[in-house]
Formats: C-alpha cells, structure tokens, sequence
C-alpha cells in the first residue's frame, strides 16, 4: 500500500516535471486551442467552457464575444436611430420585476448571460441620442467606444511604466499637450483622475500642500489658524466637498456671490478674503469656475487672479465642464483668457470632449507638489531599484491606489480629430447652442428664457403654457412655471421621446424655482433635433 502510494507520488512528480519541461519547450500547454475549430453551438454551454477554464475554448470565446458585440452594435444603431425612444421607463418595483436581478447557486448558461446582456441595454438610458439633452456628459463618440474597448481588454493598472508601459506614455504625452494648451509649455504636472470632484479635490490638498506641507504628516493640528476657501455660490459642489475631505469643514467655504450673469463678483470675493482676514482665519484657496453646472457661467479669471495674488492665495480654475472651450482659439480667447494664471485647472475630457465617461484631468502649475503632497513610498509597488527610469510610474503621485486606465480612448480620439477637429467639435456645440437661443426667441412668449446670452451650452428657461402668457412675469410666476418642470420632464421620461434637466437654484442671493437646463453636448445633435426638442416640450406642456 505505502509502495502504491510512493510510486503514485513519484509517477505525479514526473508528470509535472515533463510538462513543465514541455512547458518551457513551448510545446504545452497548447496555446488556446486551434483558432480554425467550428466553434460548438455556444448557447447551452457555461462560462466553463471558455477561455480561461478552458485553455481549448478559443474558438467558442470568440462566439460568445462576438455575440456580446451584436448586441452592442444593436445598441449602437437604435442609439442614433430618432424613431427610438431615449428611454423606456419603468418604476424601480416594476423594473425589477422584469429584469432578473437575482444571483444563483449554480452559474447560468451563455445564452441566458446573452439574454442577460441585451435585457441590460434595453432598459438603459441612451445616453448618445440626439435627443438626450439631460447631462453635461452626453453622445457617444465612436472612436472613444473603441478606446474603452480596447482599454477593458489590455485591463491594466495604472500605477506603474512596469505594467503599463504604452499607456503610461501616452497619459504623460497626452497632459503635457494639455498643459501646453492652458499655457504651462515647460512645466506642471497632471494626472487623470476618477471625475472632476477628486480633480477638484487634489486642487485642494495641493494648494494646502503648498502652503503647509507639514500637515500631510501632522494633520490640521499644527495650522496657526483656521484656513478658508472661496468659491462662488453657483460653483460645483464637489469645492464643498473638498473642503469637508480635507479637514477644513464646509463652514470654511465661504460663498461668494454672483453678478447677474451667474459669474463670480470679483469686489465681492476681495470683500470676503478681507473679512477672513479681519477674522483671523486663513484664506488659502479660491476656486474660479469656467462653466458652472447650472449656469454655464464663466468666472473672470484675470480680475480672481489679480485678487489672488494681491493676498497670496492659491487660485483654482474648476474648468471641469467649460474646459473644452480651450481646444477653439476663438472660444479660448473670449472665455479663458488669462488662464494660464491659474496655480491649478480641473478640465474633463468626458464633458465638452465627448470622452467616454469617465476621463477627468487635474493640472498644477508647478511641477514636483502633486508627487510631494500625495507620495507615501510604498515599496512592494514603487522600488526605486527598477531597471528603468521610475519617474514614469505615476502611482504615488495621486491617493487611490489601483488607478483606471482613461487615457486610451481620450488619446484615440484625440488622434482621430486632430486639434482641428477638435476646435470643430466644440464650435459646433455652441453654434447649436446658439441656434437653440434664437429659436426659444423666435417663438416669443412660449418660453422664457432666463439667461438671455447664455456663455456655455447651458440653455436655461421655463416653457410657459397658453394660461401664462399674458401674466406679468413675476415671483408668482416663477413659482408657477416651476411647478410645470416635474410634470413635463415625467412626461417626457413616460413617453422616451426627450430628455431634457430641471433643477431649483437656491443660494445665499437667489431663490429661483425648478427650471429647465438644456445642455447640447452631442455632436449627433441637429438644428432639426432642436427645433423637435422645443416643439415636443409644448406638446407635452400644452394643457398645463
Ligand atoms: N459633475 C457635474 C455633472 C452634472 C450634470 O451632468 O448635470
């Protein structure tokens, strides 16, 4: 019996031996089987019987992706198809009966994961259709969708050049162009980041950095004096958010307000550091926003950074949303001039840029404090030992570990348009912006428009039903057509003919009830899409 066994041990020894041998060889194992094989009817097989439980799977791998593919191409098409809906709503407790949401003990087989992929799509919003006008991220850029593509394939980390060589060059190249656009050409630094609130926030800890580097060791224990942000009341609320993470708490944002074109009031803003001052507190940082959320309204970014550097301030430009403007010289020269004064920019690819989501950047103007601020050595990930030049491992330089790659399908994309086409891009968002505005004009008291030369591609205003039209426009009025914007956009989500935003705007100096923002951020998009858009919102208003 202990003989059996010793032989069995010493027959499983040489088992093992010889195929690691052939392994070496190159002879086993074989590869992924042969990629010519007629792969098997796919639908009732398990995940078992693909690549990677099953090294000979090549082929029925293939099959199942390609029909996952099918399915995203059909997705694809009905997204820029006009006689499909936008979407095709269902209450949460209804959805969730008709999706099948629970997982099983036992995984299920190919053709029902198919199933499961084509009920997901169903049920998802476009995103890319004409007629989604909801976010500031919209459209869907084809040569970004083969990016990401790409991207889910090569399923990388982005921290170090030792496991993301190509990419990790491409992101420094890419930021670099970046920088040069917002006029830093020899110096600054930047790193792409999970969306414009973190880009917002590493503003934030930098500048602090900057001013106090002994609180990255020491916390906000040794600060002589409680430090203040400003920014203004219609900015983004992730510069709260920022101001929470950091320790200050948002008490320590102050507000500045706005003058009637939603944009910051400069006089104000020194009144207010001046007061913090007078208060013994610590201004150290002031946001100046290049396309406010609601708005679109663009900061004025010499007369914030004269300010800023009158009082030593570290000045931010959050230009997460307005910052595609930069890529046409002429929308650059009206809307950001003087942003290369900046000591930090916020810019998301994944906004004006029709990046797929997401793709967020941050810029600091002077180079080496992002790697200070942030580097904590790890050295099981960051040896400084390595064969090659460890400068290009980005990893130490941002708080997350893991780090996503966004870079690929902004990258291709970029290479697609050129800087050209990217200047057409954007020209043509707001031309269609434009048109937009002359439109809602034209058909006189149907709506109102609230800002009437909007500076972004933001379109704010209320549609006015037949009741209301003679009405002197007044507080009760506005209260009035607020109340319509709910009914309206649940009409529209009913129906899945439109999309289109509505939001209150509430601060400190404005109390404005729910109104609509559109935003045409696609360049599917057409004047025909507008004029429907408008025509369909009277039709779904009409009998308010
Ligand atoms: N991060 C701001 C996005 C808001 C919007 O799409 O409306």
């Amino acid at each position: 019996m202990a003989q059996n066994i010793l032989r069995w041990v010493s027959d499983t020894v040489d088992t093992f031996k010889d195929r690691a041998k052939d392994t070496i060889d190159g002879h086993l194992p074989n590869g992924t089987g042969d990629p010519n094989r007629k792969p098997r009817d796919i639908k009732p097989l398990h995940y078992t019987d693909l690549l990677p439980e099953n090294s000979e799977g090549f082929p029925e791998t293939k099959e199942f992706l390609q029909s996952v593919v099918d399915i995203l191409y059909d997705f694809i098409q009905k997204t820029f198809d006009r006689n499909e809906k936008v979407i095709d709503f269902h209450h949460p407790e209804e959805l969730k009966r008709v999706l099948d949401l629970y997982i099983p003990e036992k995984g299920v087989t190919i053709e029902q994961l198919l199933q499961d992929c084509s009920q997901t799509l169903k049920y998802q919003v476009r995103t890319g259709h004409p007629r989604y006008m909801n976010q500031l991220s919209t459209g869907l850029e084809t040569i970004s969708l083969a990016g990401e593509w790409l991207t889910a394939a090569a399923n990388t980390n982005m921290f170090t050049y030792e496991i993301a060589p190509v990419f990790i060059l491409m992101e420094a190249e890419t930021l670099q162009k970046m920088r040069e656009i917002i006029g830093w050409r020899d110096h600054g630094d930047s790193i792409l980041c999970p969306g414009g609130t973190i880009s917002n926030l590493y503003a934030a800890l930098v500048a602090r950095h900057k001013m106090f580097p002994h609180v990255k060791a020491q916390g906000l224990y040794g600060l002589p004096a409680p430090l203040v942000m400003f920014t203004s009341e219609y900015s983004h609320y992730s510069i709260m958010t920022a101001g929470a993470l950091i320790g200050l708490g948002t008490d320590n944002v102050w507000e500045v307000p706005c003058d009637k074109r939603g944009r910051m009031d400069a006089t104000k803003l020194e009144a207010r550091i001046l007061e913090a001052k007078q208060k013994g507190l610590i201004p150290f940082f002031v946001n100046c926003t290049s396309g406010s959320t609601v708005v679109g309204a663009y900061d004025p970014i010499h007369a914030i950074a004269d300010i800023c550097r009158r009082y030593k301030v570290w000045m931010h430009i959050d230009a997460a949303w307005g910052g595609g403007a930069l890529l046409s010289p002429k929308l650059k020269a009206r809307l950001f001039a003087g942003v290369e004064r900046a000591d930090s920019v916020t810019w998301n690819p994944h906004k004006q840029m029709g990046v797929l989501l997401q793709c967020s950047t941050i810029h600091i103007r002077e180079d080496g404090l992002l790697m200070n601020c942030n580097k904590m050595c790890a050295e099981y990930l960051f040896q400084q030992d390595k064969h090659y030049d460890t400068s290009f491992d980005t990893g130490d330089k941002v708080i997350q570990c893991g780090r996503h790659n966004d870079i690929f399908k902004l990258w291709l994309l970029w290479r697609a348009k050129g800087d050209i086409g990217f200047a057409h891009h954007v020209e043509y968002l707001w031309d269609l912006t434009d048109f937009m505005v002359q439109e809602i004009k034209r058909r006189g008291d149907t709506f109102y428009l609230i800002w009437e030369e909007p500076e972004c591609l933001n379109v704010c205003f209320w549609y006015v039903p037949a009741r209301l039209r003679q009405t002197p426009h007044n507080h009760d009025r506005e209260e009035e057509l607020g109340k319509l914007c709910p009914t309206i956009k649940a009409r529209m989500m009913e129906h899945g003919t439109l999309m289109v935003c509505y939001q209150p705007l509430r601060t400190t100096s404005t109390q404005r009830p729910n109104f609509f923002r559109n935003i045409i951020n696609n360049q599917a998009v057409t004047r025909d899409d507008v004029r429907f858009m408008l025509d369909e919102i009277e039709r779904l208003g009409h009998d308010l």
